[in-house]
């Protein structure tokens, strides 16, 4: 460890933490990282974390020969919410694979095909939302409203439910839950391990409330789900949950698991769609000459179809490179951690024993210079053409993590984003305050704060 850097200022008992940010670590440690170099760590108290995103190191972690998902911090926090569900799960608990194997193909591209026109339905709801502001000529909410959107399409897609996101002035009380829940999750990394169980009586009392509330609505869905007669007709991912048996195996989630899959599909399945769908919106108001070429796509690929089928969103390859860019930028899951299988060393210098984790910054190595150039600061979607993408080296860019326990909702989430980004290019265009300046809030996840944007509709749009 002695080999790897830490910020000069280390003070005994409290480590690092002097003028170190709280309320958003990952900027931080970004600050700090683009300091320290590669790999560096720093110290909350009794913690020390490595963190690591150069792109060769960061290659190597990937290698899962050597290394696996590690479940610590922020989603080990989440362990009292989500459990053994799929996101937070150990390697070593038979109820990851079980439950992987049982819900991998609610994400075939079949499955994808039969959620579309749900997807669409949703997507018609956002428009509609939207029209009615820019007719009154006010801006709109663009990560509150990016939250609708996703909660709705994950609820109706997989679990038939209706939360009526937009028909309420406030977000959901699920949404409010869910981030009380995430920021809880966050804060706990930076306690002070002592103290914080009595400073923090309130704050923990709250989570407990969040996850309660967060319990009795998956528990209404289930609920909803089995009093219903058709069983097993929908085949979405609740009824894959509640109905199917593992191919192989005949075996099946428990009650007490299908829970923390319902929770967990439900916060996972929409709080970092809507973070990327509001920082590609971002980014498109931004940059006219990006704004007109996207919009120039959609016109192109889609005519004048008033609804597009479902193979026609994935030719929408430049918007697909927008919404890519984005998460280059601001990657929503902004971190994961990998654990060493054995004992090793990682970059031929730092050993590791079994069992030792590092903290992959995704941002950092997103942003690394030796992989993606000098500007690599600056947004370009073209870095995300085939031929761009052959040139650089292979695991830099990881926004949906890596190996067998990356992101399993990769192309719902991409399919849904690129959907709703191509309507919106051709209804609207967009317009951004000139005053605002990007700033990021963390919640284990990154969202754009009080993004407005002001909507004008395109006269020749359908
Ligand atoms: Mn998703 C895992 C990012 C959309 C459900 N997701 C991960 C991981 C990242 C990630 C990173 C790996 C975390 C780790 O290694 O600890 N996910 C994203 C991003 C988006 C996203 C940036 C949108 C953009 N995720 C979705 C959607 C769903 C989903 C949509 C569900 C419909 N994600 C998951 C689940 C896992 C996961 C479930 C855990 C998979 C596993 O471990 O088997």
């Amino acid at each position: 460890l002695h080999r790897i850097p830490h910020p000069p200022r280390r003070v005994p008992v409290l480590g690092d933490v002097l003028g170190a940010s709280v309320r958003s670590p990952v900027q931080d440690s970004m600050r700090v990282g683009r300091q320290l170099g590669p790999v560096f760590r720093r110290k909350a108290f009794n913690k020390e974390i490595v963190f690591v995103w150069g792109a060769d190191l960061a290659a190597e972690l990937a290698d899962e020969s050597r290394f696996a998902k590690h479940v610590g911090l922020g989603v080990a926090n989440l362990r009292p919410l989500a459990g053994d569900g799929l996101f937070t799960a150990y390697n070593h608990e038979p109820n990851w694979q079980l439950a992987h194997d049982i819900l991998a193909p609610g994400f075939s591209r079949a499955a994808m095909e039969g959620y579309h026109p749900l997807m669409l339905d949703v997507a018609r709801q956002l428009t509609a939302f939207w029209d009615e502001r820019s007719h009154a000529g006010e801006a709109v909410d663009v990560p509150g409203d990016m939250t609708k959107l996703t909660l709705e399409t994950i609820a109706r897609t997989g679990f038939g439910h209706d939360f009526g996101s937009f028909e309420r002035s406030r977000p959901h009380p699920f949404v409010t839950a869910m981030v009380g829940a995430l920021s809880y999750a966050q804060r706990r990394n930076t306690a002070p391990p002592l103290l914080g169980p009595l400073m923090q009586r309130g704050a923990a009392k709250r989570d407990k409330a969040d996850r309660a509330y967060l319990d009795s609505t998956v528990d209404q869905v289930v609920e909803a789900r089995r009093g219903s007669d058709g069983t097993g007709a929908r085949g979405d991912l609740l009824d894959r949950m509640l109905e199917t048996a593992h191919p192989d195996t005949g075996e099946r989630l428990s009650p007490r698991n299908i829970r923390r899959q319902v929770v967990t599909f439900l916060v996972a399945g929409h709080e970092t769609t809507s973070g990327a769908l509001s920082f590609a919106l971002h980014y498109l108001s931004r940059n006219p000459a990006v704004l007109r070429r996207a919009q120039a796509e959609v016109e192109q690929v889609w005519g004048g179809t008033e609804e597009p089928a479902y193979e026609q969103v994935a030719r929408l390859r430049y918007v697909r490179r927008v919404l890519d860019e984005s998460l280059r930028l601001w990657p929503t899951a902004p971190a994961f951690s990998r654990e060493a299988l054995r004992a090793t060393t990682l970059g031929g210098l730092h050993p590791m024993h079994k069992g030792a984790w590092a903290l992959v910054l995704i941002m950092l190595l997103h942003r690394d210079p030796a992989a993606w150039g000098e500007d690599a600061e600056t947004f370009d979607p073209d870095r995300f053409e085939p031929k761009a993408v052959r040139a650089r080296p292979p695991h830099v860019f990881k926004p949906f993590g890596t190996g067998a326990r990356a992101c399993i909702g990769r192309q719902f989430a991409l399919h849904e984003a690129t959907l709703v980004l191509g309507l919106l290019l051709r209804r609207y265009d967009f317009r951004a305050d000139p005053d605002y300046r990007l700033e990021v809030s963390e919640r284990l996840t990154l969202m754009p704060r009080g993004l407005r944007l002001h909507l004008t509709r395109r006269t020749h749009s359908p």
